[in-house]
């Protein structure tokens, strides 16, 4: 505390013991005069919403939530129409986790900058802003930047002001709050008093929260509307994709597919601003942080920038760069944050090929999660065992394989009685019929803007099976009819499993919103059933 602030907060208590003074509690800490090119977090929440007083028409201002200390944590979405939540890909921007990483706020609002003031001059920008919705959280930490703010001048805090049960040490480092493997590898700490103190559970952190919830939101349908993200953090010069807490490139957890792709979009970004990209753990080991989260439960192509400068020798050389280096280091990341901003059309486009692009037609489910999938949706299944579900399959055996450990892409496929159980015949089909049922897919118009229903299947069935047992795929038309456009029926024989591709022309549903059911029966006599499909594609020529 300072002399002056001491001094009055002496004579306060002499005076007026009970009242907090007027002027006391206004104070608001600030950067020391020399650094005024920063905002303070009053000076961020004026400018957000002149922001959206000045543009209103793509502008929208917004709270995700509060913070431990009850601050709002401002957002801010841009987009044309952006009182409608309209058909665009998705991108979200978010800034200070770490409350000594000021310069990362100063770039979040200068993207706003950019989006706003480029409107109708700049072509790019006014073409983002038409087809894509970009979200901004300004300050995640906004208690923490309003705390570092409170020393002589910095403290450089890094954690949330959240107090910890048992002790008296303070805060969270939110970046190890997430929920996705949480303490798991040795990238954070389970001491309160540490800088990398992971919280007490994951999302233990009101801000974790919030920002969770909010990210949740964004689940239209089944499908996470969000396709890219950035968080931006001090400081090295570096993009960084996942995963954070596994040095393996490509470990289970993530199909070969999205890890090309995180490569080619980092190097891409990296090309446009000259800072280096890498995966995460290539840096350290961190586990519970944001971007480990946001891949592995919504497959978001999500990075992380550490800002300029590039690695110094100590912390205050790290996060406190002069106030004149603000506008050239934060324009300097201009055309790589664009990039980013229109790869979230397409993010498979970047890897340049044909067949990458064709991937982002009306459908394509690695079924790496859950996109929608709904068991029993008609309320009308008979089966009692070996349910469908969106799974990591364990794989079963009874006179050769009936259900496969391994799926096509990744780790998970649609499988019916994912576990193993004691024996082949414990969870496989049993009962009847077991459906499950796709979130809405929109058709294009013109049966030659989109390609066949492609997937890869099988059916695995022992001697005693029958025609009446099967495998079908069903089309529900908009108006709900029902057509089975593909079918594959048992028989008196013993089938292995082994992944086979199918392919079925959805031309007669052209302009409709249909949905997918797949249905998996053993009827008749009991017999061992298994079924799964992967890699389930409409794409487009
Ligand atoms: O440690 C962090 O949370 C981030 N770096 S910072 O200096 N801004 O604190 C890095 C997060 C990215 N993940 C890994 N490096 N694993
Ligand atoms: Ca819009
Ligand atoms: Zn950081
Ligand atoms: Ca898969």
């Amino acid at each position: 505390m300072s002399l002056l602030a001491t001094a009055l907060a002496l004579a306060a208590a002499l005076v007026a013991p009970l009242a907090v003074p007027a002027a006391a509690a206004a104070a608001e800490p600030d950067f020391p005069s020399s650094m005024s090119g920063y905002h303070n977090y009053p000076e961020m929440v004026a400018e957000i919403q002149a922001a959206a007083a000045s543009y209103p028409d793509i502008v929208q201002v917004f709270s995700i939530g509060k913070s431990y200390g009850g601050r709002d944590i401002w957002a801010a979405k841009i987009s044309d129409n952006v009182a409608t939540d309209e058909a665009e890909p998705e991108v979200l921007i978010d800034a200070l986790h770490h409350a000594r990483e000021h310069l990362t706020t100063e770039q979040a609002l200068a993207i706003l900058r950019w989006m706003t003031t480029g409107y109708g001059s700049d072509t790019t920008v006014t073409r983002l802003v038409n087809a894509r919705e970009t979200f901004i959280i300004f300050a995640l930490n906004p208690d923490g930047m309003r705390y570092d703010l409170t020393g002589d001048p910095f403290r450089a805090w890094r954690k949330n002001r959240q107090p910890n049960a048992g002790t008296t040490a303070v805060g969270t480092d939110l970046n190890r709050n997430y929920g996705y493997r949480w303490g798991c590898c040795g990238g954070s700490s389970g001491k309160p008093s540490a800088t990398t103190y992971r919280g007490a559970t994951p999302f233990s952190a009101p801000e974790t929260q919030v920002f969770r919830d909010f990210v949740k939101s964004r689940v239209i349908d089944g499908i996470q509307q969000i396709r890219a993200h950035i968080t931006l953090h001090t400081n090295g010069e570096l993009i960084l994709w996942p995963y954070g807490y596994t040095k393996t490139n490509v470990p289970a957890d993530m199909t070969s597919l999205d890890h090309t792709t995180f490569v080619t979009l980092g190097r891409a970004q990296a090309s446009r601003n000259g800072y280096t990209a890498q995966q995460s753990s290539d840096l350290y080991i961190t586990d519970g942080d944001q971007i480990d989260w946001l891949y592995a439960t919504y497959r978001i192509f999500s990075f992380t920038y550490e800002l300029y400068p590039s690695e110094q020798s100590t912390v205050w050389k790290d996060h406190y760069p002069d106030d004149s280096k603000i506008p050239a280091q934060t324009a300097r990341n201009r055309t790589a944050i664009l990039y980013l901003i229109n790869q979230a059309g397409c993010p498979y486009a970047a890897l340049g090929s044909d067949a990458r692009r064709a991937d982002c037609g009306p459908l394509f489910d690695d079924l790496e999660i859950n996109r929608g999938w709904v068991r029993n949706a008609a309320g009308t299944d008979t089966a009692t065992r070996g349910l469908w579900s969106v799974s990591n399959p364990a794989s079963t055996s009874s006179n050769g394989p009936k259900q496969l450990g391994t799926t096509v892409s990744g780790s998970r496929a649609l499988v019916t009685g994912a576990r193993a159980g004691t024996s082949a015949s414990t969870n496989d089909v049993d009962g009847g019929t077991t459906t499950v049922r796709s979130r809405p897919i929109t058709l294009p118009a013109s049966a030659t803007s989109y390609g066949p229903l492609t997937f890869r299947y099988y059916l695995a069935h022992g001697v005693t099976s029958s025609r009446d047992d099967a495998l079908r795929v069903i089309v529900e038309a908009q108006d709900g009819t029902p057509t089975v456009v593909f079918q594959e029926l048992g028989a008196a024989n013993d089938d292995d499993a082994a992944w086979a591709s199918a392919s079925r022309s959805l031309a007669a549903w052209a302009g409709q919103t249909i949905h997918l059911v797949v249905e998996a029966t053993d009827g008749g006599r009991d017999s061992l059933v298994e079924a799964a499909l992967d890699d389930i594609r409409i794409r487009r020529p």
